[in-house]
């Protein structure tokens, strides 16, 4: 099978090679994966961000089709369309497994990271920690889904976002177009999206956003957010991979409100304490989402609140994705398709 591996070095350029079908264990599912989107997480794996995985298989949004169950396997059946998500295994045991914060499990195994990833032909899944894709849910979408939709769903509880509160979304990428969409569509709150890229604000715009900022143009990004939502917004949830986003973020609540940290640049953000405390503001960090979160996400989008912005393309082109994501150039998802195949002109595109 073809799959998208981290380089021997383990940082820098992935790259597409052939390996064996993995077996199936116990507990576990074979799974013939149809769509894995590319999160800019694999991009932070691929470059050893996280400590250095040469030779993993990436990719944390995948949806296939099970084809082979282990004989012991009771949630799942062959045919199921599933999840391969980051949250791939929990222990089930620990503290955090037992009151709902299994993505915090300190054994936990993560896709396309500490085990083999949804970017390859097949994969094999935890059958007990597969979500279910519910019917009338496209498949290309619901990938998007499986990490951007269920992360930013998830922040947005975490910032307790009640109808009618404001909402600042900074970074309107792969997650930010599905927080403005969950926001405004299953939060029914009001939505200031904050980007430094035009096109991205344009998407933001039109997929619910109710004011669009570019951080790169306005000089006081969190004094026009405090005019916008009258004394600064409840809740901002930050997805931009900078610190300045995280920065802008804290000025730009209102007292008692909650800064969710989703992007992962490698760097610190600046907290000042006199206002941490006077405004008694928070600051929480956020990471994916439970299964059953997931499978809620999932909900919304099968209803139509929320519609996944999704590009797919043929999985060798994931190198040039990859690059494509680094310099910006990405509009919602750019997602794998593993039935694509090259177009035979040589034109480089699929067609
Ligand atoms: O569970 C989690 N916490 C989780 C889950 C999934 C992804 C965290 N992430 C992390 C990723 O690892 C990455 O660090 O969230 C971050 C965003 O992932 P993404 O949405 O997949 O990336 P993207 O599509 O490249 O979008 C990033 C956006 O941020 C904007 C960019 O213009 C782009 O639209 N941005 C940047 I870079 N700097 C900005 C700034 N200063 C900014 N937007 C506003 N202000
Ligand atoms: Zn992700």
């Amino acid at each position: 099978m073809k799959a998208v591996v981290v380089n021997e070095k383990g940082s820098g350029e992935v790259q597409v090679i052939e390996k064996e079908i993995p077996k199936v264990g116990p507990g576990e599912a074979l799974v013939e994966v149809e769509y894995c989107g590319v999160c800019h997480t694999d991009l932070h794996v691929a470059n050893g961000d996280f400590g250095k995985v040469p030779g993993r298989i990436l990719g944390h949004e995948g949806i296939g089709i099970v084809k082979e169950i282990a004989p012991d396997v009771k949630s799942l059946k062959v045919g199921d369309r599933v999840s391969i998500a980051w949250f791939f295994e929990g222990c089930g045991v620990c503290e955090y497994c037992t009151t709902g914060r299994e993505t915090l499990c300190r054994e936990v195994k993560n896709a396309g990271y500490s085990v083999d990833g949804g970017m390859s032909e097949y994969c094999l899944v935890t059958a007990d920690y597969a979500v279910k894709v519910p019917e009338g849910l496209d498949p290309a979408q619901a990938s998007s889904i499986t990490c951007a939709g269920v992360t930013t769903y998830k922040a947005i509880k975490v910032g307790d976002l009640k109808p009618g509160q404001w909402v600042a979304i900074y970074g309107a990428g792969g997650l930010g177009n599905l927080a403005i969409q969950y926001a405004k569509h299953v939060f029914n709150a009001h939505v200031i999206a904050v980007d430094i890229n035009d096109d991205k604000l344009a998407l933001a715009k039109e997929v619910g956003a109710d004011h669009v900022i570019n951080g790169k143009k306005v000089e006081d990004v969190p004094g026009l957010i405090k005019e916008l939502s009258k004394g600064g917004v409840h809740s901002a949830v930050v997805t931009a991979v900078s610190k300045v986003a995280f920065n802008q973020a804290i000025d730009s609540v209102r007292p008692g409100g909650k800064v969710v940290a989703v992007g992962l640049p490698s760097e610190t953000m600046d907290l000042p304490i006199v206002k941490t405390v006077l405004d008694g503001i928070e600051v929480i960090g956020s990471l994916v989402g439970t299964r059953k979160d997931l499978e809620e996400a999932f909900q919304f989008g099968a209803e139509g609140k929320v519609v996944p912005v999704v590009q797919t393309r043929a999985l060798e082109d994931a190198p040039e994705i990859f690059k494509e994501m680094e310099e910006g150039k990405i509009q919602g998802r750019m997602v794998l398709d593993m039935k694509k195949g090259k177009c035979g002109c040589g034109c480089g595109h699929n067609h």
